[in-house]
């Protein structure tokens, strides 16, 4: 009831916004626009702070988990913009992820007990931190259904590494990074044995286990180092989210719990269901462990037993070593967050109305003064909830995860239950807004707003419905991501951004100008290790080698050809393909396919990847580049040409086609050459422009340069044989070749006309807004249609315009405002004989005529550009 008062209130107030707008000054065309969208000012504020304009980039990168896609979604804050898919435990064919050799590698390093696993359930991505700030090098991120941890390198957005968890059955509580990246903490969910063997149920409080793992991670590298690290037993309570304590609490760490009953259901035995028993205390445990302290204790292998060769601390001997508290928290809890200075510690109760923040500070004094409450049945001491606690505050129904703000003692929580996120002061203990949402969100992402470090200014709600916010799609709604301003007193909603992928539980941002990723590898790298991969290949070292039943391919791709282009094997026959990417521009990507055999590859610039496969079927089978990569991308294709060698083959009766004359190949000779030096003209007309405008001074123009150059430069090789083919009388190869070299021409005017553009768009003067105007409204009335500004197309190119007729500004004026009254003017009635067109009356406005007047002149004034 509350909230649809609520809800009927902010719908008031929207109303009385719109009659506010309807009077304010906004210009008429944004007023226009604002009416025939039913927009309010505020509406066009909230787009306002979320549009980025062409080529204009985020000012943060979120990472969201991809939920039961086993992915990782990144896109950009504020524009919500998608920006990738990180393959990372299912096969991805785009990335060729789980398809060549090398990513396969990783994904089954992902095998549990020997079986393949082909998904997983993201929940948790973590940065990897210094002093508890993002470093912008590496992702981890958890599985639950199957516990393991990934790294993804953020230098190329690449899952490196897959680490299997081989004593818990699943894992919740990951991936959180200690303070420097020591650790990567995992905390095991539904409490099961740590062996792989079965035990009865009834025997649950004596052979299941709960448990936390400590992933020694090396920071260089971005790996985890298996041998160095170590587990922590602990009860068989659900051990759920945990944190890294930071600054004062660093060295320790803190995982909360539900089901501290030790509960085991059994409905079908008519006992009550689990969540009836698992939710029956008022309280649960938050655990409490020196993870500094237990990882020198493991270097004792008195101090841990072994077991599926990873190394377990008893939960006597992290008792004995001081080292294993519980503190009571309420009531099956969800979120356990440590405030940006480790000294505030936040826990949300699911079932429970409030926020219990404690105090690192009286925590240590109880555990330095041995001050305890008691202990659980299995000895670990617990403190006394109130003297750990520094308040506790009502916030609303069902609170679960936190983020920080760089505002002192502000913090934002989710509320599951009432669709709400709530802003409020850990340190006063004070509520000062709430934010309705749409509806039940899970976790908050807010801007690095879980390191020590905060940046403020937005908050993420990730929800875990989307009801009546998009275009209905079926039964399976999209997920639903909102984006929250926070930089004013009380939050504003701003937009909303539909997820098409699994439930994305968490998300992590990151300010963009930390992240540095590359754009090409150097030449032959496997992107899966970073070194230079066994089957580089380079230019010329193209090959195909048998050795028995066993054929190696040395491929290359560069556009727009796959080298080699005929491949025949024997049906039966073991392929290894080698494949490079030789290009070294930018997103000059290269995939490949063999139809019919289930293969895909992404070969990025620089890269070389392998693929294996049976030739088990006979017959022909196309193979070709699957990203359109240039203009001739159709053509860069081959033959895979399977035969059965215990077949008789017969051959085909060759069809008699007409054969050219020397007279005619030596015609189609000279037409060809003619065209490569009239195509050269171009080119070389290009290259004169971006060396007047000084390309060198613009990086992105230099390297676009540079990579049609890289084609250019290939030309003399190709002229040479057809040299050398027209000197041995062979015309037919020549002109071949002179194709190829047209070819290379084509591909570097290509590139260097993006170049050429990018330039202009840089050296341009400033637009000032009525040539905006009339750049506008030029493309709106379909001038575009018979005048293209350089050239002379279905009507005259209007550069100059300005100076054909006296008193031109005037002259042109009048001849776009009524051309009719015009058509008898003798320089107009030239061109209406030229073109065979009579300039059509395109009503335009006074105020329109006057603007293109002014797009016109800039034209003029950049027309050296054009
Ligand atoms: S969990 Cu899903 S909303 Cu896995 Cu962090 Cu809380
Ligand atoms: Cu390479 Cu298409």
């Amino acid at each position: 009831m509350n909230m649809i008062l609520r809800r009927v209130s902010l719908l008031i107030l929207g109303l009385a916004m719109f009659t506010t707008v309807a009077s304010s000054a906004i210009g008429g065309d944004l007023a226009k626009v604002m009416e025939a969208r039913g927009l309010t000012e505020n509406d066009v504020i909230r787009a306002a702070k979320t549009y980025n304009p062409t080529g204009v980039k985020d000012e943060f990168v979120v990472f969201s988990s991809g939920g039961q896609s086993g992915q990782v979604i990144v896109y950009g804050v504020p524009s919500m913009r998608i920006l990738k898919y990180i393959a990372v435990f299912t096969p991805e064919p785009w990335q060729g992820y789980g398809y060549d050799v090398d990513s396969l590698k990783i994904l089954r390093q992902g095998n549990i007990r020997g079986r393949e696993i082909n998904w997983g359930d993201t929940h948790h991505p973590a940065l990897s931190e210094v002093d508890g700030k993002y470093d912008g090098k590496w992702l981890a991120i958890n599985d639950k259904a199957n516990p393991r941890i990934a790294i993804i390198d953020l230098e190329d957005f690449e899952t490196k590494q897959i680490v299997v968890n081989k004593l818990f059955k699943s894992a919740h509580g990951g991936a959180f990074f200690t303070q420097n990246s020591e650790y990567i903490i995992e905390a095991a969910q539904y409490a099961a044995p740590f062996d792989n063997n079965y035990h009865p149920i009834e025997e649950y409080k004596e052979t299941y286990r709960g448990g936390v793992t400590m992933w020694k991670f090396d920071s260089k590298k971005g790996r985890i180092i298996e041998d160095d690290s170590y587990t922590i037993e602990m009860p068989p309570y659900m051990q759920d989210l945990s944190d890294s304590g930071k600054g004062v609490s660093h060295g320790w760490a803190f995982t909360n719990s539900f089901n501290t009953e030790m509960y085991t259901g059994g409905i079908e035995v008519g006992m009550p269901p689990n969540e009836a028993g698992m939710s029956r205390n008022d309280t649960d445990f938050l655990h409490v462990y020196n993870w500094e302290k237990l990882a020198k204790v493991a270097n004792d292998p008195k101090n841990v037993t072994i077991i599926n060769g990873t190394r377990v601390i008893s939960m006597e001997t992290a008792v004995a070593n001081d080292a294993l508290f519980l503190i009571p928290e309420p009531k099956s809890p969800h979120g356990v967050d440590v405030s940006p200075d480790g000294e505030y510690i936040t826990v949300c109760g699911k079932l429970d109305t409030h926020a219990s923040v404690y105090l690192w500070s009286k925590i240590k004094k109880l555990i330095d003064t041995k001050d305890y409450a008691g202990r659980d049945p299995y000895g670990i001491p617990i403190l006394d909830m109130k003297k750990a606690l520094h308040g506790q505050v009502e916030l609303g129904l069902g609170p679960l995860h936190n983020q920080y703000s760089p505002v002192d003692g502000e913090i934002y929580t989710s509320l599951y239950v009432d669709s709400q996120i709530v802003k409020w002061n850990y340190k006063t203990l004070k509520v000062l807004d709430k934010e309705n949402v749409h509806y039940n969100v899970g976790h908050l992402a807010g801007m690095e707003g879980k390191s020590s470090d905060p940046q403020g200014k937005y908050i993420i709600s990730l929800n875990k419905l989307a009801i009546d916010r998009f275009q209905n799609v079926g039964p399976l709604h999209p997920q639903n991501h909102q984006l929250i301003d926070i930089s004013g007193k009380t939050m504003d909603l701003l937009v909303d951004m539909p997820l098409p992928l699994g439930e994305p539980h968490q998300a992590v941002a990151i300010r963009a100008e930390k992240l540095h990723p590359h754009v090409r590898y150097p030449m032959g790298t496997n992107s899966k290790t970073g070194e230079i991969h066994v089957g580089k290949t380079l230019a010329g070292q193209e090959r195909i080698v048998r050795d028995g039943n066993k054929v190696t391919v040395y491929a290359t791709f560069v556009r727009s050809h796959i080298n080699p282009e005929r491949i025949t094997v024997n049906k039966g026959d073991e392929i290894t393909m080698y494949m490079t990417n030789l290009e070294r521009a930018q997103d000059e990507t290269h995939g490949f396919t063999i139809d019919n055999f289930n293969i895909h590859a992404s070969l990025e610039p620089g890269e070389t990847t392998e693929i294996k496969f049976i030739a088990d079927i006979e017959g022909v089978f196309p193979y070709y580049c699957t990203e359109f990569c240039s203009a001739l991308h159709l053509e860069m294709m081959g033959y895979l040409m399977v035969k059965d060698p215990n077949k008789k083959y017969v051959s085909a009766q060759k069809l008699k086609m007409k054969t050219m004359t020397p007279e005619e190949l030596k015609a189609e000779y000279d037409k060809t050459v003619a065209v490569n030096t009239a195509t050269d003209a171009v080119i070389q007309s290009v290259v004169a422009f971006l060396k007047e405008n000084k390309f060198g001074d613009h990086k992105v123009v230099a390297d676009l340069v540079t990579d049609a150059f890289d084609q250019y430069g290939q030309i003399p090789a190709q002229k040479k044989l057809s040299d050398d083919a027209v000197a041995s009388g062979d015309l037919e190869k020549a002109i071949l070749f002179e194709n190829m070299i047209w070819q290379l021409m084509v591909k570097t005017a290509d590139v260097g006309i993006r170049a050429k553009d990018a330039l202009v768009r840089l050296v341009a003067t400033k637009q000032s807004p009525s040539a905006q105007a009339g750049e506008r409204a030029f493309g709106e009335g379909g001038c575009g249609g018979c005048h293209v500004i350089g050239k002379v197309s279905s009507g005259p190119d209007l550069t100059g315009a300005l100076q054909r007729h006296e008193n031109p500004e005037k002259w042109v004026k009048e001849f776009i405002l009524e051309p009719e009254g015009m058509y008898d003017d003798p320089y107009v009635k030239s061109m209406i004989d030229y073109f065979k067109l009579k300039m059509p009356n395109q009503h335009m406005t006074e105020q329109e005529a006057t603007d293109i007047i002014e797009y016109l002149k800039w034209i003029d004034e950049n027309a050296n550009l054009f």
